[in-house]
C-alpha cells in the first residue's frame, strides 16, 4: 500500500511533518472563532477576504506556494521531479499513477521537473481562476479538501 509505504520513510515522515506544520499554520490564519478548526465558513471568508485584497494575495499565496515547494523538493535541488511528486501524494495515500499523470499537466514546459516559477503559476491558477479548466486546480483536485 503506497501509504504504509509512505509513512515507513523518513521522506514520507518528513513531508507529511511539513504539511502539517503547513496546515497549522494556514488553520490558525483561518479558524477565526477558536474553535480549534476550520469550518467551512471560515474556509471560505478566509479567502474571500484574501483573495480581494492584493497585497494580502501574494503574500499569503506565495508564502504557501514557496512552502508547499519546498515540501515537494526533498533533495533540494529546486525542481520538483516525477518522484518527488509521487511521493507527496504518497503521504496522502495516493497513488503513483494519479501522482504521475497529474505531475505531467502541471510541469507546462514538458522538461520533466516543475520549477518554483511553474508552481507559482499553477498556486495562482488554483487559488484564483474562474475557468475549471486550468491545470493549476488539479493540484489539490484529487485531496477532496
Ligand atoms: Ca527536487
Ligand atoms: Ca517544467
Amino acid at each position: 500500500m503506497i501509504r504504509g509505504d509512505s509513512e515507513r520513510s523518513e521522506a514520507g515522515r518528513g513531508l507529511r511533518d511539513a504539511y502539517l506544520a503547513f496546515w497549522e499554520s494556514l488553520r490558525t490564519s483561518a479558524d477565526v472563532d477558536q474553535s480549534g478548526s476550520v469550518d467551512l465558513d471560515e474556509w471560505l471568508a478566509y479567502w474571500q477576504v484574501t483573495l480581494e485584497d492584493d497585497e494580502r494575495y501574494e503574500a499569503e499565496v506565495e508564502a504557501i506556494t514557496n512552502h508547499l515547494f519546498s515540501v515537494f523538493d526533498t533533495d533540494e535541488d529546486e525542481g520538483i521531479g516525477s518522484d518527488e511528486f509521487c511521493d507527496f501524494y504518497g503521504v496522502f495515500g495516493l497513488g503513483a499513477n494519479l501522482a504521475r499523470s497529474i505531475f505531467v499537466e502541471l510541469d507546462a514546459n514538458n522538461d520533466g521537473r516543475i520549477s518554483r516559477e511553474e508552481l507559482m503559476e499553477i498556486g495562482r491558477q488554483f487559488y484564483r481562476s474562474d475557468d475549471p479548466g486550468d491545470v493549476g486546480n488539479m493540484l489539490f483536485g484529487p485531496f477532496g479538501m
